[in-house]
């Protein structure tokens, strides 16, 4: 199985949509492994945004991620990383399809609700920045039967 991390933004947050789009992974069938609040900071964000430190709205992008906390989920299943990024949406909120979490509430390609982590290596360096290997839980999920057929749940 694999895992992604899911940040809501302070926009999400403000918003009242934390139990929203935790509803919408719950009903996927993803199984959550690990939840936080935290307030981001500039080296936790000069980390996490690398590919985007010399773009013009990184500065703007820092201070929007460092308004309020974040709340930070870790998802489990099987390819969770598109699965997710496919129940999140494109970036340009506007543009992005109806039934997306974007889609369905947002207008900006900035204050976009939500991050989700695009390739394993991008997931395991966010989970890395943001939980302790002891914040992470490994469990039995009971309807893992009903979501998944037993070859799928080998993988
Ligand atoms: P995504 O979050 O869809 O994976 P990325 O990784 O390209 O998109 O961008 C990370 C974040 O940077 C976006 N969620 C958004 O908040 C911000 N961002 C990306 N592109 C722009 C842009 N052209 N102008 C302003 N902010 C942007």
């Amino acid at each position: 199985m694999q895992r992604t991390i899911v940040l809501i933004k302070p926009d999400g947050l403000q918003r009242g949509l934390v139990g929203e789009i935790m509803h919408r992974f719950e009903r996927k069938g993803l199984k959550l492994i690990g939840i936080k609040m935290i307030r981001l900071t500039d080296e936790i964000l000069e980390n996490w945004y690398v590919h985007h430190k010399d773009k013009d709205f990184f500065k703007d992008l820092k201070s929007f991620m460092e308004w309020t906390p974040v709340v930070a989920m870790v998802w489990e299943g099987l390819d969770a990383i598109t699965a997710v990024r496919k129940i999140v949406g494109i970036t340009k909120a506007r543009e992005a399809e109806a039934g997306s979490i974007r889609g369905d509430f947002g207008m900006s390609g900035s204050q976009n609700i939500i991050h989700a982590s695009d390739s394993e290596e991008s997931a395991q360096k966010e989970m890395g920045l943001i939980f302790n290997v002891d914040e992470i839980f490994e469990y039995q999920s009971a309807t893992e039967c009903l979501i998944y057929s037993d070859d799928e749940v080998k993988n």
